[in-house]
């Protein structure tokens, strides 16, 4: 086991990184639905971002999308972050909201719109530069919805010359991370799928390149543990965009939908030490709280990766390891379960009072009366959204 100290030294490092788009309106294609107090602007976002680390403590930073977080001056936006007590962590490009990209952005077949699109994420390293963000996160809806529409293997080439072009324009200290999605928007071929083709690329891309792990992207059925566990060993694991879903990429609160397979997920990343900061694992949130208020849902969202985290840091390994070794299956199984099952709501309560935060934080939320004065103030403008 992880002896207590070093667990609640390890609970004391976390950082959870929030999207601002969270705080946004979002929904479906059925319906978005708008919110009381829904911030207009990228500063409102990161105020109510703020409010998720004042209550939790572990939440410093919040990831941008471009262009729905564009601003003028993205250095005094991330000097606006730090008044707010966080700073500006991933930057999101966004190639996928553009008419002309409608048959792919770095993949599609006119070169004048694969410039296009590869200009904007170069632009999203500019951005970075101004904010000193470390991570520049790439997600392509890029895919067809026929056979034949286009060559698969082309599209292949043309989006390895992107992220070249991309890793080539890095700075010292600056990573590109892959995401990859099994489907949607695309329905026949996808151009990142899965983590086989990211961690193709990544490997021929070299070490600023590592891949993201978005929770909602596999097929069903998909044991998610298993390629962090590998991409883990490798060191290619440049982070997650927790979330949780029943279905598809459904977006809800991580560990909502399956807590059991977040306590496994994290569970790999204690044995392979992503939780060590040396490791440089990004863990971010990627949701949309499409019916549920969002302040309190992120908080929540957080509470739940924390407790996950806290089970995974209880395994008793030494007795996992033992059991494992004398092929008892059932021994091992139950020492897993018992992390699991451990209730860590009193430790993490006990925590939060020793670094001087309330212990129930979507209580303290709630009593602050900060979603009534937003609901107030943020009348008229233009609530923020995907715009898509
Ligand atoms: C794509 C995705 C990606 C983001 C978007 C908001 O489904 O997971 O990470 O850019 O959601
Ligand atoms: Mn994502």
């Amino acid at each position: 086991m992880t002896d207590l100290s070093s667990a609640k030294a390890a609970l004391r490092r976390q950082a959870i990184e929030l999207p601002s788009w969270a705080f946004g309106n979002s929904g479906t294609r059925f319906k978005v639905f708008g919110q009381p107090g829904v911030p207009r602007t990228p500063e409102e976002k990161i105020a109510d971002a703020a409010q998720v680390h004042r209550y939790t403590g572990i939440a410093p930073s919040v990831a941008l999308h471009i262009p729905w977080d564009a601003v003028d001056d993205y250095a005094a936006l991330a000097e606006y972050a730090r008044e707010q007590g966080v700073r500006i962590g991933t930057v999101n490009a966004n190639v996928f909201q553009d008419d002309d990209f409608k048959l792919g952005s770095v993949t599609n077949p006119d070169p004048g719109i694969r410039a296009k699109a590869l200009d904007h994420l170069l632009a999203c390293v500019d951005v970075m530069d101004a904010t000193g963000s470390a991570d520049l996160k790439l997600w392509f809806a890029d895919g067809t919805n026929y056979p034949g529409q286009d060559d698969m293997r082309a599209r292949q080439d043309r989006l390895a010359e992107a992220l070249e072009a991309v890793r080539d324009r890095l700075g010292p200290d600056q990573r590109m991370l892959l995401e990859y999605k099994l489907f949607e928007p695309a329905f026949y071929t996808t151009d990142v799928p899965d983590w086989g083709t990211a961690y193709a690329h990544c490997l021929k891309l070299g070490d600023k390149a590592r891949v993201v792990v978005d929770t909602g992207h596999h097929a069903p059925g998909t044991n998610i543990e298993f390629i962090v566990a590998f991409l883990l060993r490798e060191h290619k694991l440049g982070g997650f965009d927790f979330n949780s879903r029943f279905y598809a990429d459904d977006d809800l609160m991580v560990g909502a939908a399956d807590p059991f397979q977040l306590f496994r997920i994290m569970h790999e990343v204690v044995r392979g030490g992503g939780l060590e900061p040396a490791e440089g694992i990004a863990f971010m949130l990627d949701q949309c709280h499409n019916i549920e208020p969002k302040i309190p849902g992120q908080i929540r969202s957080v509470l739940n990766a924390q407790e996950a985290t806290a089970k995974a840091l209880l395994v008793d390994t030494a007795a996992l390891s033992a059991a494992q070794r004398d092929g008892d299956v059932l021994g091992a199984n139950a020492v897993l379960m018992d992390a699991y099952n451990t209730d860590v709501r009193p430790l993490l309560a006990e925590l939060r009072e020793a670094d001087g935060l309330d212990p129930d934080p979507m209580a303290a939320f709630a009593r602050s009366g900060y979603q009534e004065a937003i609901a107030a103030e943020r009348v008229g403008g233009q609530q923020a959204g995907w715009g898509a």
